[in-house]
């Protein structure tokens, strides 16, 4: 299995890129700069149509879809334990965690941080408002979930679910209110940060904030 990884520091492939690392496979990464505009470059659309990162090339064959590429990868390496097992008791909530992560809050991050560029400017404001309101009604849902002292969305192991709602948890550090704030988010949050494939993660990438 061979994998090269197109990232850009902290974007949608940081969940990806870290699950990578707690695999411990080999992969290569190739950074793709969205401050550069480089995902818009013919070479970066010749492997992903919508100029968006990440792109995994799996086995010579690009795909996308940050939630998509952790569900793949959980699949393929499923000795680790990063996804329950299809037809297990647990499959379903792992399955409406990663669908709800995946159509409601990435989608609403889309819009708070994309509003001007991806919508009309003069309607941005409302967009980034009800985005908020989205976003802030996944960390109560989220909170409530971990509320019974669970320590991981799943139950006691870490997954894909983790790291992908770890990197959205992320994204609303400079937000009116960032994940952090929640009660039970805070621990949470904590322990994934606390990781060694986060530090490792933040090496790789040149990332600073948002650390323990
Ligand atoms: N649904 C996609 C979203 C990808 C996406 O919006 N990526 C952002 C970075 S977080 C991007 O490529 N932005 C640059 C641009 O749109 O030009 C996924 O989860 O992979």
């Amino acid at each position: 299995m061979t994998y090269t990884l197109y990232y850009s520091p902290g974007a949608a492939s940081l969940a990806v890129h870290w699950m990578l690392i707690e695999l411990g496979i080999a992969f290569e990464a190739k950074l793709v700069s969205i401050d550069d505009g480089a995902q818009k470059s013919a070479e970066y659309l010749r492997l992903n149509p919508t100029g968006r990162i990440p792109t995994l090339v799996i086995d010579g064959k690009p795909h996308g879809e940050s939630t998509a590429l952790l569900m793949l990868l959980a699949e393929r390496h499923s000795e680790k334990g990063f996804a329950p097992a299809p037809g297990s008791a647990e499959r379903a909530d792992y399955v409406e965690m990663m669908i709800f992560l995946a159509n409601t809050i990435l989608p609403a991050m889309r819009d708070w941080f994309y509003a001007d560029s991806d919508g009309d400017p003069a309607g941005a404001d409302a967009v980034k408002a009800l985005a908020r309101r989205r976003i802030e009604a996944a960390w109560d849902r989220l909170d409530a979930r971990m509320a019974d002292g669970r320590t991981h969305l799943l139950g006691k192991e870490p997954g894909a679910a983790d790291f992908l709602a770890t990197m959205l948890m992320r994204w609303s550090r400079n937000m009116p209110r960032p994940a952090t704030g929640w009660k039970h988010l805070a621990p949470y949050i904590h322990r994934m940060r606390a990781r060694p494939a986060f530090l490792d993660l933040y090496a790789r990438e040149g990332l600073t904030e948002w650390q323990n």
